[in-house]
């Protein structure tokens, strides 16, 4: 069970922030209707969510996913994110995380980790190595997990183009289920567990987020909503149209522990 989470809000310059996909331009009274919308869902499932001031410095300062990971209830480490202009997110997420995790662990220069591409499953952890996440960061990220009984594998995204992190293509449901897109389905690292395969043209909804009872996906995917209730899920769809023009999905929105 999750308790907390940490978001934070979008800034008035939010549409300057980092993205490879061509959606159009963010809408800012829209993504702050989402984000709003986004964090009532998450206290709707029982979690107690801060809110941090959005920092001009930081347009993609949103995705707080990104700076930190946190195994609930037991210890935290902060990312070293892998774009230059995202860096200096973590010093606020930082403050807020030692509120529950008084001395978090950090990933080390020249290491770098992207929060997106760490899914973890059950005490396994799945680890991308991106174009953000590298093989020092990921390294390093696999020895603490380590340390805490948790075993882990790296899953080599950087030549899928489609997606950012790996978390963008794969979520972990209850149940240890897996949700995949068709090009990671396939991957040796993901052989063996149980699946849903979301279909191309719903791609984006796999980044979605199990939090306590619900499973929270992007609005606008019938078959994928159908496809988790046929398995026992419930889906609470949210719109998210704002975040995925910067190429951000649902996960990124929140640390939850
Ligand atoms: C970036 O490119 O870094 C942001 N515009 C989007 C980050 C999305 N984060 C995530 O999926 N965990």
């Amino acid at each position: 069970m999750f308790t907390h989470a940490i978001a934070r809000l979008p800034g008035a310059n939010y549409a300057d922030g980092l993205t490879r996909v061509d959606l159009g331009r963010p809408d800012l009274a829209e993504t702050l209707r989402q984000h709003a919308a986004y964090v009532d869902a998450l206290r709707d499932c029982g979690l107690a969510v801060e809110v941090l001031p959005a920092d001009p410095a930081y347009p993609d300062g949103t995705f707080v996913e990104d700076t930190a990971i946190v195994l609930p209830g037991e210890a935290a480490i902060l990312c070293r994110p892998g774009a230059d202009s995202r860096r200096g997110e973590v010093a606020a997420v930082a403050a807020a995380l030692r509120r529950h995790f008084p001395r978090p662990d950090a990933i080390a220069a020249p290491g770098t980790v992207d929060g997106g591409d760490i899914c973890e499953a059950g005490d396994h952890v799945f680890i991308g190595v991106s174009h953000r996440t590298n093989a020092a960061g990921a390294a390093q990220l696999a020895a603490w997990l380590q340390a805490r009984g948790r075993t882990s594998s790296l899953v080599d995204i950087r030549g899928l183009d489609s997606i950012l992190h790996l978390k963008s293509g794969i979520a972990c449901l209850a149940g240890e289920r897996l949700l995949l897109i068709r090009e990671l389905a396939q991957h040796p690292a993901f052989a063996g567990w149980a699946r849903i395969v979301v279909d191309d043209d719903e791609a984006y909804a796999a980044n979605a987020v199990q939090v306590n009872q619900r499973v929270l996906i992007a609005a606008g995917h019938p078959k994928l909503a159908a496809a988790l209730r046929d398995h026992g899920y419930r889906p609470l769809q949210l719109a998210m149209s704002e975040f995925a023009k910067l190429d951000g999905g649902l996960s990124c929105l929140s640390v939850r522990f």
